[in-house]
């Protein structure tokens, strides 16, 4: 009998400094879950970019993948091996005309809630924008219809119900990162909280 999960030593090998493997799937929201469908869901593209709204059936016309990812919250819970789908964000960004001053994202999400990412950390073809998850749509929990789930770094970047991309020449921090949180987010580095003080 099991009372806890004890990782075997491969998949500890998987888990960063200070995390431990959670039971189930956490949610970790901020405020309310907002309820969007397929066809009131859109991306918009702003900033030093030609602007341009995703629609839902924009989305599904490119590529789609299967991902499989870790997944590592900073209030120490991380979760491996989560099987998804959707598409890679390198197969969406050659779809945005974007400036060559471009250095940053700031991610928009329905509800309100931003995060922010270096565009070297945003377009790795790792990362990608989900809506299914274990084979299921997206619960609106998880983020559904559609998130971004940014695999090398916290889980608090992988913006739920995105809503859009703003190009930036320079850095602007999200909800998170203006409240003390780091503003990479890197967990095998604990980039946990912020050193600015
Ligand atoms: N829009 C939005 N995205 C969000 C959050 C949020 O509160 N709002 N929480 C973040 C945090 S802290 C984590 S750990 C993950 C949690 O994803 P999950 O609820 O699917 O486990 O979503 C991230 N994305
Ligand atoms: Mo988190």
């Amino acid at each position: 009998m099991k009372f806890f999960e004890k990782p075997s030593s491969a998949q500890a090998d998987r888990v960063p400094p200070g995390q431990h493997i959670a039971k189930g799937f956490p949610v970790l929201t901020y405020g309310e879950t907002p309820q969007i469908t397929p066809p009131d869901w859109g991306l918009q593209i702003s900033g030093l970019a030609t602007p341009r709204t995703f629609t839902w059936d924009d989305i599904m016309a490119l590529p789609q993948r299967t991902f499989t990812a870790d997944f590592h919250c900073v209030t120490t819970w991380s979760k491996l091996d989560v099987t998804w789908q959707g598409v890679a964000v390198p197969d969406l960004m050659a779809q945005i005309s974007v400036d060559s001053s471009v250095e940053h994202v700031l991610l928009h999400c329905y509800g309100g809630y931003t995060t922010n990412l270096a565009i070297a950390d945003f377009n790795r073809p790792e990362n990608f924008l989900a809506h299914t998850l274990a084979g299921q749509p997206l619960p609106a929990e998880h983020g559904g219809p559609m998130r971004l789930v940014v695999p090398h770094l916290y889980a608090w970047k992988s913006a739920k119900w995105i809503s859009g991309i703003e190009f930036l020449a320079e850095e602007v921090l999200g909800f998170w990162e203006r409240n003390g949180y780091h503003r990479r987010g890197e967990p095998w580095a604990e980039e946990r909280y912020s050193d600015r003080g």
